[in-house]
């Protein structure tokens, strides 16, 4: 349920905006956190802000989640001005209260923190556009190169094994164990399905196990939504969302860009017959992403990284399959059975890229040269 107009006006003030409350609305693209869009009349215009209720069932440490993000943000800051330019557009810029904290906790321990929304920006869902699909290549591809050097050791793990494709798996196997919603008979099609892609789907997480592939400062989730681009030159300005900012594999944030960005349809969709890795959009998000971090990358990561993309789709299948399994009890939904139709949506879009998984890694191949 949306929180009351007062508690915002309440929260807004702890984190000290200036100018006269006009009006708030709430963002419904998250699973998780609880988002609105706040508006403040102030010298003559508005200015709006971000404000988000983080959830802390899936965050169960948000102090150190906002930790990591403060970190991020002023390294990338300190990166972006030492070029000589302002970095207003480019890096998020959260608001701190009195006691220049970068949250407050309301309540009974409701945490909430506070950014201001980045000027003439626009982000998307899903789009059809390619070159708004390169632009968020590069913006993924951007954000790793300025992290290549950031001191790893500052980081906490807030979510530990988020990526560990492994344990998802361990994890819909003790939830068919346990079928605490009743619901395992319903879905055997689809656990079938899952567990006939395992060994492909871990393989980049097994690889990393081995040392072949290295872990860097990777964003963790990196759907589309999470990139701002300039309302008018759709030129990408930001990546947002740095929740899950956390050790992982370069292969993984491309793959879950490609999860999304790739896809013919919304991660619900139901119509199955739609669903497919559009090899136009992987080229342009590929194009993208490897044409900013090329050189940075070894050759095994490389060789790999059209894997991720299985790995991750897969991955995020089997997550809404557990949680659907377990009676919804992690992704946000809209519908009774939406975390069933991601799930189905997510092994038929998965199916397609294990079939596709020669052209992808060509693609990826071209753009390496
Ligand atoms: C969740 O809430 P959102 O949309 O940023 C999830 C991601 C999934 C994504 C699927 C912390 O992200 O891992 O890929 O849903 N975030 C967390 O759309 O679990
Ligand atoms: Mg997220």
């Amino acid at each position: 349920m949306a929180d009351s107009r007062e508690k915002i006006i309440h929260v807004c003030g702890l984190f000290n905006l200036q100018g006269e409350f006009r009006s708030f609305e709430v963002i419904n693209s998250g699973h998780i956190n609880t988002t609105y869009r706040v508006y403040f009349w102030r010298d003559g215009e508005l200015k709006d802000y971000i404000l988000q209720k983080v959830n802390t069932y899936v965050f169960r440490d948000p102090v150190a989640v906002m930790a990591n993000i403060s970190s991020v943000t002023e390294f990338i800051r300190a990166k972006i001005k030492a070029t000589g330019v302002t970095a207003k557009r480019n890096v998020l810029h959260y608001s701190t209260t009195d006691c220049g904290e970068y949250y407050t906790i309301v309540g009974e321990g409701e945490f909430w923190r506070c950014c201001r929304y980045i000027d003439d920006s626009v982000s998307f869902e899903q789009t059809d556009d390619l070159k708004i699909i390169e632009e968020s290549g590069k913006a993924f591809g951007e954000f790793q190169t300025y992290l290549s050097d950031f001191p790893v050791e500052k980081l906490s793990i807030v979510i530990p094994h988020f990526h560990n494709t492994v344990r998802r798996y361990d994890a819909l196997r003790d939830a068919i164990g346990e079928n605490a919603a009743g619901r395992v008979d319903e879905v055997k099609d689809l656990i079938e399905g899952y567990l006939a892609l395992e060994e492909l789907a871990t393989r980049s997480y097994r690889l990393q196990k081995a040392g072949v592939l290295p872990l860097r400062v990777t964003h963790n989730d990196t759907k589309t939504s999470n990139v701002l681009f300039d309302a008018k030159t759709r030129e990408h300005l930001s990546v947002i969302d740095l929740d899950t900012v956390m050790p992982g594999l370069v292969a993984f944030d491309f793959g879950d860009a490609i999860r999304v960005a790739a896809s013919t349809v919304d991660e619900d969709e139901k119509d199955l017959s739609k669903v497919a890795l559009d090899l136009q959009k992987y080229e342009a998000f590929t194009r993208g992403f490897v044409g900013v971090l090329g050189d940075m990358l070894t050759e095994d990561e490389k060789k790999t990284l059209a894997l991720g993309a299985v790995a991750m789709t897969a991955e995020c299948g089997v997550r809404f399959l557990t949680d659907y399994i377990n009676g919804d009890k992690y992704f946000r939904i809209h519908y009774p059975d939406q975390n069933l139709a991601r799930a189905r949506c997510h092994l038929t879009l998965t199916e397609d890229m294990v079939k596709k998984l020669d052209e992808m890694q060509s693609i990826v191949n071209k753009y390496c040269e």
